[in-house]
């Protein structure tokens, strides 16, 4: 059976160098996406987890499938559709600004339905993990997200949800009205601060934290300046980041994250603990290009945090 199951959409992922996408002659391939990422880190760190979204009958398709199958993901649920095609994205960094282009209206993913899920493959898992990307997709996508949360509670499976707002996706006041639908069916809520001041319409961290405490579930804020924080019901708990030598590329950071937090939660730690797991694997996604391939494996993990260095030749 598998521990954590996850949906949505992943994509062809083409990066440009240096120069840029305008200027670069070739580009490098990858594929992304939060949920993808999510369940890579996970089953890197010896996790038995489920990915499923829709992908297109094409090369890109192909690739994304056999690579998350490879990476040890259990992809039977994924579906092929044979009327649209995988989405893209292009992404480059110039001057340190990470820029993203979406290739991805009318995708294969967009085309997931209710009909698409397995009931039985999300109840088997003591987590779903589920992000605010998936209702930003489409109308069908939504009500996908919305009926995998009702089939994980009617079936004891706890809800991981972060929003990942994507304002290029939909207006500011849809995502709000949606993303907090969502919040409040989750037992643990990972935005991050960025997010949590626009969906709170406030940059006041006293007035986040008291919404915050509203929310039946458990929330940890991600992306403050050197620290994660853990809301409890009259403290907060900040866990401070690892030290990192160089921030390579950011984008990933808030997946490894979630990997690393989950992982910590089926290890049975305490949530401070598993945030800083999460912290941890989050550090080590940001040292290397691309948003999964810097996914630590467990033994890395591990030796990180009993301090235990490696003679690596
Ligand atoms: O968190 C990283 C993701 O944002 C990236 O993989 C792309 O899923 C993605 C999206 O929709 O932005």
């Amino acid at each position: 059976t598998l521990e954590v199951v996850t949906f949505g959409e992943t994509m062809g992922l083409l990066m440009g160098g240096a120069k840029g996408i305008e200027h670069s002659g070739t580009l490098d391939k990858s594929f992304g996406g939060a949920e993808s990422n999510v369940a890579i880190g996970l089953a890197r760190l010896g996790h038995k987890v489920g990915w499923f979204g829709r992908l297109g009958d094409d090369p890109i398709g192909r690739n994304i499938l056999k690579a998350v199958r490879g990476e040890g993901v259990d992809v039977s649920r994924a579906t092929v559709a044979d009327d649209a095609p995988t989405g893209l994205m292009l992404r480059e960094q110039l001057s340190g600004k990470t820029s993203v282009y979406y290739y991805r209206k009318l995708s294969a993913a967009s085309r997931l339905r209710p009909e698409h899920l397995d009931n039985g493959y999300i109840a088997q898992a003591r987590y779903l993990h589920l992000t605010g990307i998936t209702p930003a997709l489409s109308e069908s996508c939504r009500l996908s997200a919305f009926e995998a949360i009702r089939i994980a509670k009617a079936n004891g499976t706890q809800i991981v949800f972060d929003p990942n707002m994507r304002l290029k996706l939909w207006g500011l006041d849809e995502a709000r009205e949606v993303l907090l639908a969502f919040a409040e069916e989750a037992d643990y809520f990972l935005p991050g601060l960025d997010e949590l001041k626009l969906l709170y319409d406030t940059d006041d961290w006293d007035i986040i934290v008291e919404r915050l405490r509203e929310l039946p579930g458990q929330s940890i804020v991600k992306g403050g300046k050197e620290e994660t924080y853990v809301v409890g019901k009259d403290s907060v708990t900040a866990v401070p980041y690892f030290r990192v030598k160089q921030v390579v590329d950011p984008i990933g950071a808030g997946d490894g994250f979630c990997a690393g937090f989950i992982s910590g939660l089926l290890r049975g730690e305490h949530p401070v603990e598993s945030v800083r797991l999460g912290n941890l694997v989050g550090s080590m996604v940001v040292q290397t290009v691309g948003d999964w391939e810097g996914l630590p494996i467990r033994a890395e993990v591990d030796a990180l945090l009993n301090n235990v260095s490696h003679i690596e030749r």
